[in-house]
């Protein structure tokens, strides 16, 4: 068990045992509906004639953080509550549905569990976001030794000046499908797709897989000045959109992928007749 699952549960346990005694209190004293609830004060409010304290508190859920507004009528009690404290709130529920503040009682246990939890939910928050951005980012360096092509049918190729040194790389689709004596490509249910990029002394391997029932296709585009390579893997199970980008700095590219569905499943696929 986390330890943000850990405290969730005391806090509710606590909360539990806290709002049995008050509701218990309460029950005799007042006939209205009395309800108790764990909050820290985020806002006191003036609307019109009518005082407003709004507390952030655990969901119903335990988990979400959400937001709730109580009317105060009382002058003196309305005078006690600070902002950015913990409380317990006694409140009662108007036929409107409106919430009426009854008493309040300050609250430390809460305020540690509070902060704790919140804590420990920025850290994870971070974390995944990092990973996140390691996972949709790959370098790619020049690779050492160059590609032997002399096998491999050459399908696109393009040239274009991508690290701005006024000089063209080329851009390069291979495939290890082979074509017939007419010059018809021979797939097979799947082949290797090669996308390459030769500058003068170096060269870089930006695709280099098996594709199973499917293509690859490259777009080169600028935005804003960059020039980008897009490519979209198709199959029966893919769906792969990859951008590409130079870092003219660290002399590599770097690829995002864009679109990358796991578990897919492709139904049906146009075809222009
Ligand atoms: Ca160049």
């Amino acid at each position: 068990m986390s330890n943000k699952s850990r405290n969730i549960i005391i806090l509710i346990i606590i909360l539990a045992i806290i709002c049995a005694f008050f509701v218990l209190k309460n029950v005799d004293e007042n006939k209205k509906e009395i309800k108790i609830i764990s909050g820290l004060v985020v806002g006191k409010n003036q609307s019109g004639e009518i005082n407003f304290v709004t507390i952030e508190t655990f969901g119903e859920d335990g988990n979400e953080l959400e937001k709730l507004s109580f009317e105060v009528l009382d002058e003196n009690l309305w005078n006690t509550i600070k902002k950015n404290k913990y409380y317990f709130l006694t409140y009662s529920v108007k036929e409107s549905g409106s919430f009426v503040l009854e008493d309040v009682q300050e609250n430390d246990t809460f305020g540690k569990i509070y902060e704790k939890v919140l804590h420990e939910e920025e850290e994870s928050v971070g974390k995944e976001e990092q990973i996140e951005k390691r996972e949709k980012f790959t370098a790619i360096f020049p690779s050492t030794d160059r590609l032997d092509t002399s096998d491999l049918t050459l399908l696109d190729s393009v040239k274009v000046d991508i690290d701005n040194d006024n000089k063209e790389e080329i851009i390069e689709l291979y495939t290890t499908a082979q074509r017939d004596k007419d010059g018809e490509m021979m797939w097979d249910d799947g082949q290797k797709w090669f996308l390459l990029v030769h500058d003068e002394d170096k060269e870089y391997i930006l695709f280099d897989e098996y594709v199973q029932i499917g293509t690859l296709e490259f777009w080169v585009f600028t935005s804003k000045n960059d020039y980008h390579i897009l490519t979209l893997q198709t199959g029966s199970a893919v769906l792969k959109l990859s951008d590409y980008t130079y870092d003219i700095e660290r002399e590599s590219f770097v690829k995002k992928d864009i679109f990358n569905p796991e578990f897919l499943n492709v139904i049906h696929g146009s075809t222009i007749r």
